[in-house]
């Protein structure tokens, strides 16, 4: 976000104090189509460190990261999809996942680059902190 930043700490004043504002949505899509590039292998290697350590796993049979969590209860483990279904709106980066009783066994991959991007880093991030508050 910093680039963004820059964008509007550069952004003319006297623009500013006529009114006009600093072009937000091409910057942000410009950076939503950044996030949806398929990651290089010493991008993935470096991005995944932290989530292999919570439980994240790279699929075999295809370039996808698995995850299986386990709740207390239904509720909680509904609870918890309402949450990530939320979010996932707002990214416009939904999950693939299954749901019995309180398990819930989720795959991230991005449809558009046919493999990882940082759109799926920055959800299994999420992923991982809301299930903590579970
Ligand atoms: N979710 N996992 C995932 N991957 C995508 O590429 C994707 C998505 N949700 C919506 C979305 N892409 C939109 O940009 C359209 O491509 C449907």
């Amino acid at each position: 976000m910093r680039w963004l930043m820059f964008t509007l700490r550069s952004w003319p004043s006297s623009l500013l104090k006529q009114g006009f504002k600093p072009p937000l949505q091409p910057v942000l899509h410009a950076k939503m189509a950044m996030d949806s590039h398929w990651l290089s292998p010493s991008e993935r290697e470096q991005l995944l460190l932290e989530l292999k350590a919570t439980g994240w796993v790279e699929l075999e049979e295809r370039d996808a990261i698995y995850k299986e969590l386990t709740f207390k209860t239904f509720n909680q483990a509904f609870g918890f999809m309402s949450r990530v279904a939320l979010q996932s709106e707002r990214m416009n980066h939904h999950p693939e996942w299954f749901n019995v009783y309180n398990k819930v066994q989720i795959t991230l991959t991005t449809h558009e680059c046919g493999g990882l991007s940082k759109r799926d880093i920055k959800l299994a991030k999420f992923i991982d902190k809301v299930a903590l508050t579970m």
